[in-house]
């Protein structure tokens, strides 16, 4: 049983933006033989604008927030809560003063399925201001600063990780995209599964890097694919492809 799980911003889409025509015409065909799911930080909400509606009705199912909520269709199959420690948003407003990012565009927390989704620049800004961040944040490292920050004072209580261009996701410790390996082993994948996983942020620090490291303690096959963008992704999934046509070539003839 092979079974494919791919992280969406950066690896199947431009970060925040839909799947690309291109793409789109070649992963429709490539998904309907396939047992395929997909994880993100991002909500369901957000998977809808980016993600073309029968390439969602033809994959398994949908982990979003970290993993923190299952769907397949329309159905919710389980969902976490996030128990948020008492100065976190006082900590977090005081990097948002501390910031010498100078622009504050609204929504700097978002609230989702069991986590919390942090953005200095807000969540409201523009798309030049998001690359105004992004840079910023590439010149200074200040998420990064910020989540080893966190991490150390609220050890064993919550977990922050690097997901995007210009914020942080936030969540109770454990409960992150890891939670996906446990719960498809239980419902989906016999002894025998390989499983192909597909991310842009499987370093540590990033939050594809818990899903690794479930993926590399179970006793399952895997095969893990770094990317740094949907291009990437689309190259190794032709690629594969190639591979096994040449081998049933090979053993036919
Ligand atoms: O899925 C990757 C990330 O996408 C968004 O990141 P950003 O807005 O920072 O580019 C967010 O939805 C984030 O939660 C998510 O991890």
């Amino acid at each position: 049983m092979n079974v494919y799980i791919f992280d969406v911003d950066g690896t199947l889409t431009p970060s925040r933006k839909p799947m690309t025509e291109a793409f789109y015409g070649f992963f429709k065909d490539w998904l309907t033989d396939k047992t395929v799911f997909l994880v993100t930080g991002s909500d369901y909400e957000k998977i809808e604008e980016q993600i073309p509606s029968d390439i969602l009705s033809n994959i398994k199912g949908v982990f979003t927030c970290m993993g923190n909520e299952y769907r397949e269709g329309n159905n919710i199959l389980y969902s976490n809560k996030f128990e948020k420690p008492e100065e976190l948003t006082e900590d977090l407003m005081e990097f948002m003063n501390d910031s010498m990012f100078p622009i504050r565009a609204g929504n700097h927390f978002e609230e989702r399925v069991g986590m919390l989704n942090y953005s200095i620049v807000g969540r409201d800004c523009t798309l030049d201001e998001r690359e105004r961040y992004h840079l910023y944040d590439i010149k200074t490292g200040e998420r990064e600063l910020i989540s080893k920050w966190l991490n150390l004072k609220y050890n064993g209580k919550i977990e922050v990780a690097i997901g995007g261009e210009i914020s942080l996701d936030i969540f109770n410790t454990g409960k992150d995209k890891s939670q996906v390996v446990p719960y498809l082993a239980e419902k989906y994948l016999q002894e025998d599964a390989f499983i192909s996983f597909y991310g842009d942020k499987i370093s540590e620090g990033g939050n594809d890097h818990a899903l690794v490291k479930a993926l590399e303690r179970s006793s399952y096959k895997t095969r893990i694919t770094g990317v740094s963008n949907y291009l990437d992704t689309w190259k190794d999934l032709q690629m594969q492809e190639w591979c096994d046509e040449s081998s049933i070539r090979s053993s036919v003839g």
